[in-house]
């Protein structure tokens, strides 16, 4: 199967479908992906790192392509979407298109939670053995693109439990602060779990529930600046958001979020059940193990068979 061709349900796969990104099958290959001590005590100290490359530019292109199918998809195929929203900015004036699902409907997306930089770095920064929760695209056309409200990913989450996830952020355009690009508040992921203010409206709404000392550390928020195809990687609890874009270039992004293999629902009187209609069945209690949650590393036996020594958070 090669890249950009579409399917009618990629979940059944539970493995790469092309040969978009080549495994590594020894040590050696896998070494040029691991991260060092530095950049794991760095993800410890500010709740992100930056600056990972995932992609060359041939593989952006083949995203891209695959992403522009998608606004012409039809009713079948997006079914397979567990959030569509073409535009989803509160914005009238401002376009954000936000999805979830990509990995079932073209190969480029699904083999891309297989990218071997993406899974070396989600497993040292987890420190464990992951499962796919879900992919997203964030995109923001040119000159009136909407922002992404200051928010924690985690706020989102709680139908899931224990908190144990990790979201990479991907690229595909260079994104400046002039194309809206993300930001992140160094610290924040230490700041414990704050109610949802919301994802697409008022972008400082966070505010509103931050403590002084918070609001103080907030005043330090940084710019996330990337080449297309390069990540960065974030804490469940980071506090993150990127304004609009009113330049001449889109910034279109797609999102890869991981949890520990061992994840369980927390379904039972999650406030929000209606966001999760069109998500995959999930039971309290019950591990998130089914076709739409694929162990994407099970890295201490993949890597631990080379006798690597592997630095991880703990
Ligand atoms: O791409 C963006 O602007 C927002 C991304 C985001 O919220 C996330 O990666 O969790």
């Amino acid at each position: 199967m090669t890249p950009s061709q579409s399917t009618s349900d990629l979940s059944y796969h539970g493995n790469p479908i092309s040969q978009m990104f080549k495994q590594p099958a020894s040590a050696k290959e896998w070494e040029p992906y691991m991260l060092t001590n530095e950049q794991i005590a760095s993800f410890a100290k500010d709740g992100y790192i930056t600056g990972i490359k995932i992609l060359d530019a041939e593989q952006v292109e083949i995203l891209r392509e695959e992403l522009a199918s998608f606004q012409t998809i039809g009713e079948n195929e997006r079914s397979l979407f567990y959030h569509y929203e073409s535009n989803e900015s509160e914005d009238p004036d401002k376009v954000l298109f936000h999805a979830l699902g990509t990995w079932r409907l073209t190969t480029g997306f699904h083999d891309l939670i297989w990218a071997p930089a993406f899974r070396m770095a989600a497993y040292q920064l987890l420190g464990q053995s992951f499962r796919l929760f879900h992919d997203q695209l964030f995109c923001k056309p040119a000159k009136h693109g909407g922002v992404v409200a200051w928010h924690q990913d985690f706020s989102y989450w709680t139908f899931t439990k224990p908190m144990h996830h990790l979201t990479c952020w991907i690229g595909l355009d260079d994104s400046t602060t002039e194309n809206g690009c993300l930001y992140y508040v160094p610290g924040s992921h230490k700041w414990g779990l704050l109610p949802v203010t919301g994802l697409t409206g008022d972008m400082d709404a966070v505010k509103t529930v931050l403590n002084p000392e918070q609001l103080e550390i907030f005043g330090n928020r940084l710019p996330n600046e990337l080449p297309k195809g390069y990540a960065s990687f974030h804490h469940p609890l980071t506090m993150h958001g990127s304004y609009s874009n009113l330049s001449d270039r889109p910034r279109r992004a797609t999102v890869i979020n991981v949890m520990d293999y061992s994840t369980v629902g927390n379904t039972d009187g999650y406030a929000r059940l209606d966001a999760l209609k069109s998500f995959p069945p999930m039971q309290q209690d019950k591990p998130l193990d089914s076709r739409f949650f694929p162990l994407l590393f099970d890295g201490d036996k993949e890597l631990e068979r080379f006798g690597m020594k592997i630095p991880k958070v703990r």
